[in-house]
Parts: structure tokens; sequence; C-alpha cells
């Protein structure tokens, strides 16, 4: 680069930055109230799986204490969050769900 004036300055390359988003994990957390079937629909309903896809996942949620729902960018992933975390309180549920950097 130079000052663009007197042509005095530092030869630097540029190159076109092009940085990736970071990545989040949306993660569900386990407990003892909330009922599967209420879990699977979650995960039907605001992750896109299939049933069979969301029950193996509640299943290890179940087992593990903590599972993966997906990997999105900060403001899907927090959207997300958001989403189930309403819905589960419009139910009722202590369901738990967070986010965290991959
Ligand atoms: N542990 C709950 C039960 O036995 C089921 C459950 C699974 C709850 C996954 C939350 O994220 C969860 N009814």
């Amino acid at each position: 680069s130079d000052d663009g004036d007197t042509g005095i300055g530092i030869a630097t390359k540029t190159r076109p930055k092009t940085k990736r988003p970071s990545l989040y994990r949306v993660l569900l957390l386990n407990d003892d109230y909330t009922p599967m079937e209420f879990v699977v629909h979650v995960l039907e309903r605001f992750f896109n799986k299939s049933r069979d896809e969301a029950t193996q996942i509640m299943l290890h949620v179940h087992q593990h204490g903590v599972g993966e729902c997906g990997v999105f960018t900060y403001e899907v992933a927090e959207t997300k969050v958001t989403q189930v975390m309403d819905f589960a309180r419009k139910h009722q549920h202590p369901l738990q769900c967070v986010m965290e950097r991959k």
C-alpha cells in the first residue's frame, strides 16, 4: 500500500478476503419431565428431521444428557434456540435448548 500522495508506502498484497462465518451447534439438554414425544416433535418441526432421525436424537439426549440438533450460522442458531424455548414454555415443558460455538 502507499499513501496515494507521496507514493511512499509498504508493499502489500491484497487478496479478496472471503471469511467463513463461524458455526454454532444447537443442542438439546435432557430433563426428567419433558415427554419424549414432545422432543421428537420439536426436532421434526424446528430442525426438519425425519421421525426416525428425530427419535434417534431424542434417545441420544435422553441417554447421554445432551445431543446435537444441527449446525448453523450465529443468527440461524439463535433463532432456533428462541423458537424451541418459546415453544417449550408455551407447552409448560422444562426443555432446554442452547447453542455453542463449534
Ligand atoms: N428424559 C425425558 C423423559 O424421560 C425425555 C427427554 C429427552 C427430555 C430429550 C428432554 O431433550 C430431552 N421423559
